[in-house]
């Protein structure tokens, strides 16, 4: 569907964007922080979604270049919403798992940081169990190394990819992002509401951040709240949008 040039003439002519959806706390109806996640405005084939181009960046390494052009994006975007709003907002960003691993990632985030002054610790870096079927040492290494700088590590998609376990066991992972496929089922599924319920006990017993994807009803988001994840994200809550639609309902509401 695209070429490897045509990704690159995307990045160059600045045609990517970051899409942001809320992330909430249940509780108190509290806004706290976005997932960003990247749209390629394309001048002739209008918004073009990850899926279609993803991949393709993996195989080329173009998703190195285009990982960074994400994460400066977040940090830039944090530093705006500090000054407009003085807010203490997060932004989760998606790392591929070759991006995570490349050598010149941990001084990249470092760089970007420092140009910016916002805290490491405001951005969350989401991978997902995939992560796990590279070199074990070398992963573990990058996670205390990142975690050491201030970020914070999400597993994204749990319970959907490989070895879910075995990250919980020896990674230093600070949240797990439990899959929309388990809570689509949880009001109606006794099996996704014993998943659901069974992933919450041990984050809670791990110590770890909790927060519920695809959250599509105030029945589901109820459920969730009852069985104690209060963190969620998803579409009863807000869609991915701009930043400039994200900047109007921000100022109606911090
Ligand atoms: O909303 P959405 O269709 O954007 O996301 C589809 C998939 O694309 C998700 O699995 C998400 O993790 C991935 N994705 C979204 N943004 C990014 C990004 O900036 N980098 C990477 N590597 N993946 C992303
Ligand atoms: O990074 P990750 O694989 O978690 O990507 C999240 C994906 O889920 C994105 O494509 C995003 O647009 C999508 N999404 C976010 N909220 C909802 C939701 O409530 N329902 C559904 N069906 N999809 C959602
Ligand atoms: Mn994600
Ligand atoms: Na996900």
């Amino acid at each position: 569907m695209f070429s490897e040039m045509n990704l690159r003439n995307g990045l160059n002519q600045n045609e990517f964007h970051l899409y942001y959806q809320p992330q909430v706390n249940g509780l108190l109806g509290e806004l706290v922080g976005f997932e960003a996640l990247i749209r390629w405005q394309h001048p002739e084939r209008g918004l073009i979604f990850p899926g279609d181009f993803i991949e393709l960046a993996e195989s080329t390494g173009l998703i190195i270049p285009l990982g960074e052009w994400v994460i400066k994006e977040a940090f830039t975007q944090l530093k705006r919403w500090e000054l407009i709003f003085e807010s203490h907002l997060t932004i989760s960003i998606n790392l591929s798992p070759r991006h995570f691993l490349h050598p010149d990632l941990p001084s990249y985030l470092i760089k970007c940081a420092q140009e910016t002054g916002v805290d490491t610790e405001k951005l969350v870096l989401e991978i997902t169990e995939n992560v796990a079927l590279e070199d074990f040492q070398a992963v573990k290494k990058r996670m205390n190394e990142l975690n050491c700088l201030g970020f914070e590590i999400s597993i994204d998609d749990f319970g959907t990819g490989y070895s879910a376990f075995i990250y919980l066991q020896h990674f230093s992972v600070q949240q797990i992002k439990i899959d929309q496929q388990f809570i689509s089922g949880i009001n109606e599924d006794p099996k996704s509401e014993a998943i659901v319920r069974t992933i919450i006990e041990l984050g809670n017993r791990l110590g770890l951040q909790l927060i519920a994807e695809g959250v599509e009803t105030k029945l589901q988001s109820e459920r969730l709240k009852e069985l104690g994840c209060l963190d969620m994200q998803g579409y009863y809550f807000g869609r991915p949008i701009p930043v400039d639609e994200i900047n109007k309902q921000l100022s109606s509401v911090l």
